[in-house]
């Protein structure tokens, strides 16, 4: 066995260099570069291994371990699942640093690679800087943490150790059904020691998407319940982009007549304009799409996790003899609430199912149905959008972006008011060209997500639209965009404060407390933004906004648009959200709110 002595460190950046991917038919590295913030814990073991091997793995400098992790995330998304970032820090508070973009990672079901630092697998040093100590547990550190936030866990205490580690932990991130995070601690004694590692780990492995089909009585049950269906509906989550079947979603439903309703996570799987296209569905949906899931008697949920925003809590599906179908590469989601699973790819699902059903088409009134509320959709958001009133609510600023995009720009937002106003007054011109970040969540994606989800597409733009609350949690990575050359249209909707959660507490009774900035000296957006390195500008109306974009789409970096918008300005729609609203108050309004949470609740479908 020829065998060549090198640090574990050295192993791992070696091994992960020698991974590739087909992309788009075309062999690409399965890790497009690694984002790096160096401590003692990782900048001479781990950080001498990747600056010798820099020209196989691009390094970048970031500022803010979560914020570096999190822009992995939107990487991730944007490449769909197809290429990895790396993401590295030292021991402890750099390592923490990355436990929330972990769990947006683990909740969008998107690969990360997080290599950390951890203490001194000797414990001779203990307690080292940045170390826990842990009174009862001699083997736990802060890294420990991540375990119920990754999909792979491990700590490397021995080099060998890497022999087995690292091949594990790629292949959990593109298993399409377990894939999320993974994460390796990497004791600071054994990153640097020597072993003789077998030449044959570090060969080139060339990865492809893989495509488990499904099970043939699976197959048949499933196609059986829809050709019996009177009102069938389809739900595109994100499992259609990870699989990349938006071709054939749409071949599959042009053929079969089916209505589509998208979640969150799969908006643009369908286009805008798409004869099959109702809607969004669920909280951050349109009357229209809920009113059709209302109805529906057999609903083919296609990779999706049906989160509560989605069903509405389970109240949105009110027909009594509701069969769900349950199309997922996860036996987990598959199964979930009694439905008829269909494991597997989705797109080798829609195309098996499709030979099944031809030349089964769903009922013509139905589909005359799905053409109204579409249309009505439509209707609703041409008219939302439409410039007006000053300031502009976010749905006009939503549609003056969306009016200058083009089919090859990328729009990115998460928490906030923007997820719902973009999810349903986005027009979706190109496929896979939206990530609202709403598995977790996670206010301070934005900027983040957008700077990688530029790494994976460096054509057309990156539109960040971005609340004034979430810019202010992290915005540090507008200055990594500009350092690493990833230029961002980055627009900024101040409306004063937390609008989205003030809105909850007026919705449900209580007061507006702690969530707006009445009377707090207004953000320089414009001199923050310059600060760190962008363009930038505030604009007054949709008319500024306009000019700005154009100017934004001509310049060489990020520029960073600020724009005032009203706070109370909702798009209409949506569906019943279960909150938690107190059972005791003295307010009047609070106890309506608690009347209607239990009248919300006798809507909501239990045990399936
Ligand atoms: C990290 C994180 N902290 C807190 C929250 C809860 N939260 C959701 S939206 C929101 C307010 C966001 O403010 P802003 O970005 O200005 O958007 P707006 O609500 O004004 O639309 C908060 C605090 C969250 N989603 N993520
Ligand atoms: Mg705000």
């Amino acid at each position: 066995m020829k065998t060549v002595h090198l640090t574990a460190a050295e192993a791992i950046v070696r091994f992960l260099v020698a991974q590739r991917a087909i992309v788009d038919g075309e062999e690409r590295p399965l890790f497009a570069g690694a984002f790096a913030i160096f401590g003692h814990g990782n900048v001479l073991g781990l950080g001498q291994a990747l600056a010798k091997n820099r020209s196989s793995l691009p390094v970048l400098r970031a500022q803010n371990e979560q914020g570096m992790a999190l822009a992995a995330v939107g990487f991730a998304k944007a490449a769909r699942r197809q290429q990895v970032m790396i993401a590295t820090s030292s021991i402890g508070p750099g390592a923490l640093n990355m436990a929330t973009a972990a769990a947006v990672a683990h909740a969008n079901r998107l690969p990360l690679l997080i290599l950390s630092g951890d203490t001194f697998a000797s414990r001779i040093p203990d307690p080292v800087l940045q170390q826990l100590e842990s009174f009862g547990d001699g083997t736990l550190t802060a890294n420990d943490a991540f375990r119920p936030l990754t999909r792979y866990w491990d700590r490397i205490t021995r080099p060998e150790q890497v022999v087995h580690a690292l091949p594990a932990a790629v292949e959990t991130m593109l298993d399409p059904a377990d894939c999320g995070p993974a994460f390796v601690g990497l004791a600071q004694d054994a990153q640097a020691e020597g072993y003789d590692f077998p030449e044959r780990i570090f060969e080139p492995r060339v990865h492809e998407l893989r495509r488990p089909r499904p099970d043939r009585r699976q197959l048949e049950r499933v196609a059986e319940a829809l050709r019996a269906a009177r009102k069938p509906l389809v739900i595109a989550g994100g499992g259609v982009h990870y699989s990349l079947a938006e071709d054939e979603l749409a071949r599959f439903v042009e053929a079969h007549a089916l209505p589509v309703l998208e979640t969150v996570a799969g908006k643009s799987s369908l286009l805008h304009d798409h004869p099959c296209y109702v809607g969004p569905i669920g909280v951050t949906g349109s009357d229209q799409g809920n009113r059709l899931a209302a109805e529906a008697d057999v609903v083919l949920a296609a990779g999706t996790r049906l989160q509560d925003f989605t069903t509405g809590s389970w109240t949105v599906f009110q027909n009594e003899d509701l069969r769900l179908i349950g199309l997922n590469a996860a036996r987990f989601d598959a199964t979930k609430h009694r439905a008829l699973p269909l494991v597997g790819d989705v797109r080798e699902g829609l195309v098996e199912l499709g030979k099944l059903l031809a030349p089964w088409q769903a009922d013509p009134a139905w589909g005359k149905q799905a053409a109204g509320e579409a249309a009505s959709f439509r209707r609703l958001v041409d008219e939302v959008t439409a410039p007006g009133s000053a300031p502009p609510s976010y749905a006009q600023v939503v549609g003056a972006v969306n009016r200058l995009a083009t089919a090859g720009d990328y729009v990115l937002t998460a928490a906030g008011g923007l997820p719902g106003e973009l999810n349903i007054n986005w027009r979706s011109l190109g496929v896979a060209t939206f990530d609202c970040e709403y598995g977790f969540s996670c206010m301070g994606y934005e900027i983040a997500g957008a700077w990688g989800a530029r790494m994976a597409r460096p054509d057309g733009e990156v539109f960040c639209l971005v609340g004034d609350g979430s810019y202010l949690m992290l915005n540090s990575e507008l200055y990594s965009s500009v350092i690493s050359g990833h230029k961002l249209i980055v627009v900024v909707c101040d409306n004063g404060g937390f609008a989205v959660i003030e809105r909850l507490q007026l919705s449900q009774g209580a007061e507006s407390f702690n969530t707006m900035l009445d009377g707090a000296p207004a953000v320089d957006w414009v001199a923050h933004a310059q600060s760190l390195g962008c363009l930038a500008e505030a604009v007054e109306d949709l008319d500024g906004l306009a000019g700005a974009i154009e100017r934004a789409r001509r310049a060489d970096r990020t520029t960073v648009i600020a724009i005032g918008t009203a706070p109370r300005a909702w798009t209409p729609g949506g569906a019943f959200w279960e909150v938690g609203v107190p059972e005791v108050s003295e307010r009047a309004e609070v106890v309506a709110a608690r009347e209607a949470l239990a009248e919300g609740k006798r809507g909501q479908r239990v045990g399936w």
